[in-house]
């Protein structure tokens, strides 16, 4: 009886160590962590990887996802983070946030079996790290070159001063290295006098504080914005629609939520990219430690030039200037050199 006892507790133990050692491999579940850092709704990029991840589990009946939101508090993060996958229990950590490469790293180096991949983000030769960046630089630009059109054309609510808008929730490389830079670079080959006011609200959600900037902008001569703010954004359409100016917004299709003020929206195939990196980790086929940069030619960066809202309040010159240009970006005829994030 003894040596029964004995034994049970020496078997039970085996499983306790094998189960701390990471994955659940051998339970026949593949089982997901989506780490949102932030709150998922009015967060473009988080619902697209939420979506993503819902597709992936819809393909493969073994598949099992917890969905965490993080909250606001970034310094929180690291140690939530920690927890989570102390418990051995998750096969992989999917998350999307430039920010996030150091906190995985680190998390990582305590739990050497965890498995992370990254989108919106870029580090390279961890071996237990895959990230891909989108190129951002290039849907700015996109969209940059769109409001440069209108800033210097005669429709309803532009004005003659050559002046675009971009406000922002925070800042960070990919922001001041991509986001911004590429916006202007776009608007500068329509008009190489065309500046930006650049404006930050200094978190992710506060509406109010958007808007009043946005307002103020308005008032120095901003007729066209772009927006990186999450959930704070909608201050800034509630601010256009009132005093008239233009929004173009980046990631996903907005059209309708202001239908000619929002006039342009770009394209993140964030949807796309976290279903089948999820899909290729199923499959075991990740190459960790490698970093990816997925642009237009990837196919993961684009125009959202499908919806029949596009062209509600631009006008026809407008229009047809800036399709023949977006078909030249597409077919990779206009040259540009992407920054580094360092
Ligand atoms: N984007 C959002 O839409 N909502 C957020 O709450 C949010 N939080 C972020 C926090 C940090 C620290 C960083 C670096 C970025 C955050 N982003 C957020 C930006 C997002 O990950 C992405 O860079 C942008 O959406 C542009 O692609």
């Amino acid at each position: 009886m003894k040596k029964i006892t004995i034994c049970s507790v020496l078997l039970a133990l085996c499983c306790l160590a094998a189960f701390a050692g990471g994955t659940s491999e051998d339970d026949g579940v593949y089982s997901v962590l989506v780490y949102v850092t932030g709150v998922t709704a009015g967060s473009p990029s988080y619902e697209l990887m939420v979506q993503g991840a819902q597709d992936f589990a819809a393909d493969n009946p073994d598949a099992q996802l917890k969905i965490y939101e993080s909250g606001y508090n970034q310094a929180e993060w690291e140690s939530q983070l920690s927890d989570l996958v102390s418990s051995g229990k998750y096969d992989i950590v999917v998350s999307s946030n430039p920010a996030l490469t150091d906190i995985c790293a680190s998390v990582a180096e305590k739990f050497p079996n965890q498995k992370f991949i990254i989108t919106d983000a870029y580090l390279s030769g961890n071996p237990q790290i895959r990230t891909y960046l989108f190129n951002q630089y290039e849907q700015s630009m996109i969209l940059g070159y769109l409001a440069g059109l209108i800033t210097t054309s005669d429709m309803q609510y532009a004005n003659p001063a050559k002046k675009i808008g971009f406000i922002a929730a925070q800042e960070y490389p990919l922001l001041n290295k991509h986001l911004v830079p590429g916006f202007l670079a776009g608007a500068q080959l329509v008009d190489p006098e065309i500046t930006v006011d650049f404006r930050v609200i200094g978190n992710w959600y506060d509406a109010a504080k958007c808007g009043e900037l946005a307002s103020s902008m308005m008032a120095s001569g901003c007729d066209v914005f772009a927006t990186i703010a999450g959930g704070a954004d909608t201050g800034l359409f509630k601010a256009a629609k009132t005093n008239g100016a233009y929004v173009v917004y980046h990631n996903i299709d907005a059209y309708s939520t202001a239908p000619g003020i929002i006039v342009g929206c770009g394209k993140m195939g964030q949807r796309e990219l976290v279903r089948k990196a999820l899909q290729e980790d199923h499959d075991g086929k990740t190459a960790y430690g490698e970093a990816s940069i997925v642009g237009v030619a990837e196919g993961y960066v684009d125009f959202i030039d499908t919806d029949p809202l596009y062209g509600t309040g631009l006008s026809q010159d407008v229009r047809s200037r800036f399709d023949a240009w977006l078909a030249d970006f597409r077919a990779g005829k206009i040259k540009y050199e992407l920054p580094s994030l360092d």
